[in-house]
């Protein structure tokens, strides 16, 4: 079959809740995807921070064999051998005393507003049902009823509701916004270090910081969701790392298993982690051993292969040769290790069709926002895979 074919089958058989790219990928290594055409293609979205490590990273590959051929699932009803190795590595890798595995990123999310609500009730004795969180303008934390309820754009929310009280928005990057939102009855502020989807947007520098002060000074907790900016994607193990911040809580998800399997997590010390008993919270696969030996492998290939610092080194060089480029479309150029946004003046015609042209020249990137394109390649890229994409995207970037 051909790409016109099976994109055909899609649009009959399949929910148009997308818009891809015409690329049909049938296989994938390292940073290389390619299509049932044969083409090859640098792949610089890594689906959206979930492949850090690669595509098919063979030691993930080979422990994610390993442990399919034993046992995949036992539920929480009983225990498994895989699940405590997981919680240790975590806890020795960032510091946090406790986990608590989910699948997806957006369960991760509800997870930690469910401990934050619970935190208010029993431990800042806030009224119960009283409860509110703040968030940012422009966040993206994930699909769910009660996610898309503080959602501020109208395409993920308009539709859905009636939506899940107890929210506060407040404009990115402005301290003196959340102070003045904070009220007693604050179980948390609940932050993006760096907005991903919002079109990366990276926030004052000392944003985070003082958020996280003002945080401890009214016993509000400070969550941020490095779902995407976590796990070495920004130069750090943690975005909130580079302004010296330490959450209280923490989510995880996407590359924490290296994009085999979806494994995410939310990580917090014993006086609020423990506040959960059994029974009040939990998921059929959340902490399986398939997704624990998975998760496991793709910590260590993270620490291992110095993925951390390689995102620091290829990031530089990369934003350094990107704002080389004279092109007139170009608005800002912006990001943090390999997280990396071009937003384009609004005459150039929307991002969109820059993707395609880079798709055209063997790059798969992603618009976000309409007239950001995003750059994001796996964090194992090489120095020469750089150059190699930094040459077509300077053609695409001054064509006309
Ligand atoms: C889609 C966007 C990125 C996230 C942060 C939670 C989640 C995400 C910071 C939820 C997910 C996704 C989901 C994916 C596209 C993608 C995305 F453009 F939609 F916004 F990355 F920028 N917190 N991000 O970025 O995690 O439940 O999906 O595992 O198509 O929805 P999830």
């Amino acid at each position: 079959m051909n790409t016109g074919e099976y994109i055909e089958l899609e649009k009959k058989y399949g929910a148009h809740n997308y818009h891809p790219l015409d690329v049909v990928i049938e296989k994938a290594q390292g940073v290389w995807v390619y299509d049932v055409e044969g083409n090859r293609y640098l792949d610089c979205l890594s689906a959206y921070s979930a492949l850090n490590q690669g595509h098919v990273h063979p030691r993930i590959l080979q422990a994610m064999i390993q442990q399919a051929e034993k046992v995949t699932l036992t539920s929480r009803a009983f225990r498994n051998d895989q699940l405590p190795l997981l919680y240790k590595e975590l806890s020795e890798m960032t510091g946090y005393q406790m986990s608590l595995p989910m699948n997806s990123g957006a369960e991760g999310v509800e997870t930690a507003l469910k401990l934050a609500r619970k935190w208010a009730y029993r431990v800042k004795k806030v009224p119960r049902y009283q409860a509110e969180i703040i968030v940012a303008a422009g966040n993206f934390h994930g699909r769910t009823v009660s996610i898309v309820s503080f959602s501020t754009e109208p395409l993920y929310r308009e539709d859905f509701g009636p939506f899940t009280p107890g929210f506060v928005i407040v404009p990115y990057g402005d301290v003196k916004a959340v102070e003045k939102a904070i009220t007693p009855n604050t179980a948390a502020v609940l932050l993006e270090p760096i907005q991903g989807e919002g079109g990366v947007i990276i926030p004052p520098q000392g944003y985070l910081q003082q958020v996280s002060r003002i945080c401890r000074e009214t016993n509000t907790l400070f969550i941020a969701d490095e779902i995407q900016t976590g796990l070495g994607r920004t130069g750090k193990l943690f975005a909130c790392q580079h302004e010296d911040v330490r959450p209280d809580i923490v989510i995880i998800g996407k590359a924490l298993s290296g994009g085999f399997y979806p494994v995410s997590a939310i990580l917090a010390d014993e006086p609020l982690l423990g506040l959960f008993q059994p029974g009040e919270h939990g998921s059929t696969f959340g902490g399986n051993p398939l997704g624990a030996a998975i998760a496991r492998a793709a910590l260590k290939v993270i620490i291992e292969e110095n993925l951390i610092e390689n995102a620091r080194i290829q990031g530089e060089y990369f934003l350094e040769q990107l704002a080389e480029i004279p092109g007139k479309h170009i608005k800002e150029i912006r990001g943090k290790g390999l997280l990396i946004g071009v937003e384009l003046k609004p005459e150039a015609g929307g991002a969109r069709r820059f993707c395609e042209a880079l798709k055209e020249k063997g790059i798969l990137a992603k618009e976000t926002h309409q007239h950001v394109i995003r750059f994001a390649p796996p964090l194992i890229i090489s120095r020469s895979d750089v150059d190699w994409a930094l040459e077509r995207i300077n053609q695409v970037l001054t064509m006309p």
